[in-house]
């Protein structure tokens, strides 16, 4: 065969290959996907916050701690400041955001938070606030005291190690203890867009313990937010890419048997639980190529899922929530409490919603 017929074959196979790679994008984006509006009773978009609440987790009591701010590269955002811990009382009749004031030795200038998780210690009642935190670009977790008298975090301590090399979300199990979500393999910023272009499943989570640091679960292709049951027995993670929601059972710490995967047919984020009933709401991204560009004059949409009785032979899935983006751009969270329920975004703005 001849130079050029070589040459001609590699150029076919190649444009196969990309054009193979794009459609399976476009099914794993949806892009595709046509969204309807299914809008929820008594909204109102809570003021003060205009660039995200990517995570957003409530307490017992109804306050509700917002991660804000965060800042991803290849993602849109609108603001240079550092991101900011808010609370937001659920049981005020008009609930306000009010920041936490950091305490301690923590670089402020720097912070840039994304997943977020309280722990309760029993022996004391101490609440401690476990923080995803991507300063300059890395990736950590910030463990905080929460100071309720001086609505305060007093910083603790930074936990860094090789196997939280691209954390996303966590949930705390102890003090010093959690389970935590890389969204991708590796961390170089180009090698995650060529990890993305072939879809691998390399993403896992990780147990962090002090005594031991190790991967319990693996194989996500975007692995993304994580949660506990209300017994504690089971862990939640979201695939992003997979429209996922896996189901783990923890046997011991560090030991995780699989127990299925629901379809939630949207690009699943945040997991939050309803404290009465136990079921999943989940923050979704209904279309990935709008949500990556984040074009105001063709913005991505908001939707929010629900999974009741999780644990039986058909789990129901429902969407609660769906905006076209003129509400309510990228969401990522859905906290419910009470009838009520917190809508964080990305990049924009958060929605309060009353169903009662
Ligand atoms: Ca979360
Ligand atoms: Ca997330």
């Amino acid at each position: 065969m001849g130079k050029l017929a070589v040459l001609s074959l590699a150029v076919v196979a190649l444009a196969v290959f990309i054009g193979e790679r794009l459609v399976t994008l476009r099914h794993v984006a949806l892009s595709y996907r046509e969204l309807t509006q299914n809008y929820l009773p008594n909204c109102h978009l809570i003021k003060g916050i205009e660039c995200g609440s990517e995570d957003i987790t409530i307490i017992d009591d109804g306050l509700a701690f917002l991660s804000t701010g965060v800042k991803a590269p290849g993602l849109p955002f609108c603001s240079d400041d550092p991101g900011k811990i808010y609370t937001l009382n659920l049981l005020d009749s008009e609930p306000k955001i009010k920041a936490l004031s950091i305490k301690g030795d923590f670089d402020q200038d720097t912070f840039n938070p994304h997943g977020i998780s309280v722990y309760t210690d029993d022996k004391d009642g101490t609440m401690y606030l476990f923080v995803i935190n991507h300063p300059r670009g890395n990736s950590q977790v910030e463990i905080f005291e929460f100071v309720k008298d001086e609505h305060a975090l007093k910083y603790i301590k930074t936990i860094e190690h090789e196997l939280l090399h691209s954390v996303n979300d966590i949930v705390a199990v102890g003090t010093e203890s959690f389970y935590a979500t890389n969204d991708h393999y590796f961390s170089n910023e180009i090698l995650k867009i060529v990890e993305n272009f072939f879809t691998l499943p390399w993403c896992d989570v990780i147990y962090y313990s002090p005594e031991t640091v190790q991967v319990v679960a693996d194989g996500f292709l975007l692995a993304n937010g994580i949660n506990l049951s209300l017994d504690k027995r089971y862990l939640y993670v979201s695939d992003v890419l997979k429209h996922t929601v896996t189901v783990l059972e923890i046997k011991k710490n560090t030991v995780l048997s699989r127990v299925k995967e629901i379809n939630v047919g949207s690009l699943a984020d945040n997991i939050e639980l309803d404290r009465e009933s136990g079921d999943l709401w989940i923050g979704c991204h209904p279309n990935g190529f709008k949500f990556m560009l984040g074009d105001p004059n063709d913005p991505p949409g908001s939707e929010v899922i629900k999974i009741e009785n999780i644990h039986s032979e058909k789990p129901l899935v429902t969407q609660v929530y769906s905006d076209n983006g003129s509400v309510i751009i990228g969401s990522s969270v859905a906290a419910p409490y009470r009838g009520k329920v917190l809508i964080g975004t990305v990049y924009h703005k958060v929605l309060l919603c009353d169903r009662k």
